[in-house]
């Protein structure tokens, strides 16, 4: 199917006119004679007129006998699919993963067994909450689901950049996903866990407060998916050759190190750019700067699970990564965006149960259940059991199958067999040597709707990740639930979220209780465990401590005028660009500014459509002449403003001071540094790895 031309906007008058008068010709009105594909029907029907419906006289009733008509628009009503019910939102690309070392120790899935295979690979980042047409910067959970195309069939990683989650059976699933979509009489709010049924669910499931201390972090609403970690979440099995068992849970580290906006920020940017993460991930691989995950694995046996303090079945639990370090085993590159949206990104089927030989389950009820979720629901989506048929889900290893028929069969065999066993000669047979086999522990048990025991410490591990928390990140921590309690509209269910802090930090309840404007303060919830268990902080757990540390895959915003001072641009651009970074200049008119040397500079948005929220760092270089009419302009006084208070490093030319005063920067820091010459520019672009300067923050909050 060929598709050539998309008729540029300013032709359309001209197109209009000749659907008054057709026939005429017209140099802007191209036909398949001027070298384009000819139009086609559905049924490859050469089409004349893709202008005018048939009707009777120019003036007259549209007859029924357009069956061009009627097959195109019969084809754009039926062009929606149900979108996921979770995780409706995400973005795709392609890739591969590549082996390190063979683990072949561990497993015997035959795309780990050499160093440096590369298996094809395709992974979909999405919002849990929203709908498809959301925005990107939701508080909420990422999705992280990796699908790798190994030789023995799929192996999907459905995982999130969350490494718990908020409940611990599978079939308390549909509640929690109730609780947090919209309330269903009135149907708002979109995309936010920010209302009443959602912390009324929660405050009513002490199971979720460790779950609950990661989505009131940071880690909620990252920069970029190219800046956010992944998890498998549950504990999974390794299998060896030799059937031998290791326990595994699995970690994606970005290569550029972690990073996350500030709430404000994140606000700001849904309305400046709702598509801010898939922008981003598309122009990191459109300009070949492709982003990089480490797979980690943490390895252990049955004595270290039962000798833990946690349950590794209990999937609202972490084994922290200094009592059982990660080790990398390969590397995930994405280095090409589909080719269309709808057919890869909405179509992939992802499913925990597509495992190869050598990669196997845990008990983890979640996961169990999941493995039977994720199966139905594409039959919903994708309308057929055919699923497998689509190129973006079949796997890329030869494949042999008896499944016949069903809605769009698209890969059908040929011959009489359809069936085994048969006494033909042909068609597939089981093979008992390489086939898929499940482990065989040991089970057993009465049937029992039970939760263990070990599952029931809830408290102890939330506190575990608050105190492992740079200052800035525990009162962002402390912010984001006083935020979205804030929109709760019953008291009661607010106390309640502040009895269950008052078990995980007290000094964290008293901050959100105050905010909150709450006199008295409740007694702690009822533990099921008390008392808590004191465990270490774990750094690893932070990413202000785990942050890049440079500033590559970042992005600088240089407001600029007429004027500007040639040498100074040029010198921030370049040492940018040193670093790696990107540089986006902001002007007055997006058509572009003169220079002082004359030289004319294009720009990427104007004041209006490019606020700092859209930027890591900033750099102040107006003309001196210009600076008297930025100062009348409420965007130029929020984009200093807003990079002020939002932490950025922000480098100025000295003709840009009075900028600081309107915007209300009393004081200047650390942070805002003068740029004059290439010292000060080094000095500048030195410090932007740091991302943010955490002092200024108490500052600029309501205490
Ligand atoms: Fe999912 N989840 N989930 N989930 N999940 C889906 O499958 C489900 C859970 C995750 O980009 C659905 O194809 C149940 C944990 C991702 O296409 C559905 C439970 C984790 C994606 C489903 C969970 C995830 C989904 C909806 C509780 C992290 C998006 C559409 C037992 C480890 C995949 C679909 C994509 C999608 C069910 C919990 C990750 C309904 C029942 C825990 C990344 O099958």
């Amino acid at each position: 199917m060929a598709r050539k031309i998309s008729k540029p906007a300013s032709d359309l008058a001209n197109v209009h006119d000749q659907q008054l008068h057709r026939g005429n010709g017209g140099e802007l009105h191209q036909f398949a004679g001027d070298g384009y594909d000819v139009l086609t029907t559905a049924q490859g029907g050469p089409v004349d007129d893709d202008q005018n419906t048939l009707r009777v006289g120019a003036r007259g009733p549209v007859i029924i006998e357009d069956f061009h008509f009627r097959e195109k628009i019969f084809h754009f009503d039926h062009e929606r699919i149900p979108e996921r019910v979770v995780h409706a939102r995400g973005y795709g690309a392609h890739g591969y993963f590549e082996t390190y070392e063979s683990f072949a120790h561990y497993t015997k899935a035959d795309f780990l067994q050499r160093a440096g295979e590369k298996t094809p690979a395709f992974v979909r980042f999405s919002t849990v909450a929203g709908s498809k047409g959301s925005f990107d910067l939701a508080r909420d959970v990422r999705g992280f689901a990796v699908k790798i195309y190994t030789n023995e069939g799929n192996w999907d990683l459905v995982g999130n950049n969350i490494p718990v989650f908020f409940i611990q059976d599978a079939i308390k699933f549909p509640d929690i996903i109730h609780a947090v979509k919209p309330e269903p009489d009135r149907a708002f709010p979109q995309a936010q866990s920010a209302h009443d049924n959602f912390w009324d669910f929660i405050s009513l499931t002490p199971e979720s407060m460790h779950m609950i201390m990661w989505v009131m972090s940071d880690r909620a609403i990252p920069r970029s998916f190219r800046f956010m970690e992944g998890f498998g979440v549950h504990t999974f099995r390794l299998v060896n050759a030799k059937e031998e068992s290791t326990f595994v849970k699995f970690h994606w580290k970005p290569k550029l190190g972690l990073q996350s906006v500030v709430w404000n920020e994140a606000v700001k940017i849904n309305g400046a750019d709702p598509d801010f993460h898939r922008r981003d991930l598309w122009q990191a691989i459109q300009s070949g700067n492709f982003p990089e995950w480490e797979l980690g694995v943490q390895l252990f046996d049955e004595d270290f699970a039962d000798s833990f303090d946690f349950d590794v079945l209990d999937p609202t639990k972490i084994i922290p990564e200094e009592t059982l370090p990660v080790q990398p085993i390969g590397r995930l590159v994405l280095d090409r965006m589909p080719d269309n949206f709808f057919a890869e990104t909405e179509q992939v089927a992802f499913m925990t149960q597509n495992v190869p030989p050598g990669i196997g389950f845990s008990n983890d009820p979640l996961l169990q259940g999941r493995n039977f979720s994720y199966l139905d629901t594409q039959l919903k989506r994708l309308g057929s059991t055919n699923f497998t048929h689509l190129p973006i889900n079949a796997p890329k290893c030869p494949f042999h199958h008896f499944q016949q028929d069903g809605h769009m069969a698209m890969s059908n065999p040929s011959g009489r067999v359809n069936y085994q066993p048969n006494s033909w000669g042909e068609g597939p047979r089981e093979s008992p040597d390489s086939g898929y086999r499940h482990f065989p522990s040991e089970e057993a048990g009465q049937k029992v709707r039970l939760r263990p025991e070990s599952f029931a410490d809830h408290y102890s591990q939330a506190r575990q990740f608050f105190i492992s928390q740079t200052p800035p990140e525990q009162r962002h921590i402390a912010m984001a639930l006083t935020f979205e309690l804030s929109k709760v509209e019953t008291p009661a269910i607010r106390e309640r979220m502040v009895s269950h802090l008052l078990n995980i930090d007290e000094t964290l309840a008293n901050k959100v209780a105050t905010a909150l404007g709450i006199s008295e303060m409740p007694k702690a919830a009822d533990a099921a465990v008390q008392p808590r268990q004191d465990l270490e902080p774990s750094p690893a757990l932070s990413i202000i401590e785990n942050g890049p540390n440079r500033f590559e895959g970042r992005k600088l915003g240089m407001l600029v005028t007429d004027g500007s001072e040639a040498a100074l641009v040029q010198a921030v651009a370049s040492a940018i660009k040193d670093a790696k970074g990107v540089v986006e200049y902001i002007a007055p008119k997006v058509g572009g500014v003169t220079l002082s040397d004359g030289k004319f500079l294009a720009a990427r948005q104007m004041i209006d459509g490019g606020p700092s929220v859209l930027y890591d760092s900033v750099a102040l270089l107006p003309g001196t002449d210009f600076v008297p009419d930025l100062l009348k302009v409420a965007t130029v006084r929020d984009f200093v403003a807003d990079a002020f208070a939002h932490c950025k490093f922000i480098g100025y030319a000295a003709a840009a001071r009075p900028l600081f005063e309107k915007a209300g920067v009393a004081e200047l820091d650390e942070g805002t540094i003068e740029l004059s010459n290439s010292e000060t520019v080094d000095a500048f672009v030195g410090v932007l790895g740091k991302l943010r300067v955490w002092a200024r923050e108490p500052a600029t909050k309501l205490r």
